[in-house]
């Protein structure tokens, strides 16, 4: 384990390339023997230090839910990012100050409502603690050049998460199946992903129990007035300025997004 000297310094490092959106080399060329537990300690340090400077914790995404993601990008399980209140987007814009190579997946988000903790939550406490799901899109933007990184990489620079837009709508979670959610996203006029949100896991449900136990091992439970983006539904869409983003939840809701 790295002591704590290091993984403040390399905290520092990663939330400047963040703040500045210049890309990085990967952590792990110059720290070869850094642990999953050390990239972890690493994203919890700068994101304390962001709440600190006055920003506010508003709850964890989940990534690499997907066995599609997890062979694209060469990890082979899922991780865990923490969301701020400064990386909220609401609108319709998409303004690419601040971001290097972004790229928009398309999810569900829950609303945790009363806390979930521990190395035995199930899927029934789950559903006690829900109080709401959301279609939602996350902007991911690897600090690392060529959004190229290996598992601890990317566990340091927050699971690549950048922003998140909330569709707005609260829907209460006995009325679908949410494993039977389908999604089309359309890039200027043109079908460039279509997906289900079985594709997380299975069901996103276990998106949030998974979270659970991975954050039971650091003694950590998802906080009530928690949201969680439970893992994209597609692959992630490269956008650029001038595009524009059409994203249709099918029977629930459009999201539009326009990058300037
Ligand atoms: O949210 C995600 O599934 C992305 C996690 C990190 C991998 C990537 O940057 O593509
Ligand atoms: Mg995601």
């Amino acid at each position: 384990m790295m002591i704590k000297k290091d993984i403040n310094m390399i905290a520092s490092v990663i939330a400047h390339h963040q703040k500045k959106a210049v890309e990085l080399e990967k952590i792990t060329s110059k720290y070869l023997d850094i642990t999953l537990e050390d990239a972890y300690l690493i994203q919890k340090e700068y994101i304390a230090k962001a709440i600190e400077a006055g920003d506010q914790s508003v709850g964890w995404k989940m990534g690499l839910t997907s066995l599609a993601k997890q062979r694209s990008v060469g990890v082979n399980q899922p991780i865990y990012g923490r969301l701020l209140k400064s990386m909220e987007i609401t609108g319709e814009i998409l303004n690419l100050k601040g971001l290097i190579h972004p790229r928009v997946e398309p999810e569900l988000a829950f609303f945790v409502k009363k806390e979930l903790k521990g190395p035995n939550v199930q899927e029934q406490d789950v559903w006690e603690a829900t109080g709401c799901i959301a279609p939602a899109l996350e902007v991911i933007d690897s600090r690392y050049k060529d959004f190229s990184f290996s598992h601890m990489d990317v566990v340091a620079d927050n699971a690549s998460s950048a922003r998140f837009i909330l569709s707005g709508l609260s829907l209460p979670p006995g009325q679908y199946n949410w494993d039977e959610i389908d999604v089309v996203m359309k890039k200027n006029n043109r079908v460039v992903q279509e997906g289900r949100s079985s594709a997380v896991l299975g069901h996103p449900v276990q998106s949030i129990i998974k979270l659970v136990h991975m954050l039971a091992v650091s003694g950590l439970g998802i906080e009530p007035g928690s949201w969680v983006l439970t893992g994209g539904m597609t692959e992630a869409v490269q956008v650029e300025n001038g595009d524009h983003l059409s994203i249709e939840f099918c029977g629930l809701d459009t999201m539009q997004v326009h990058v300037r």
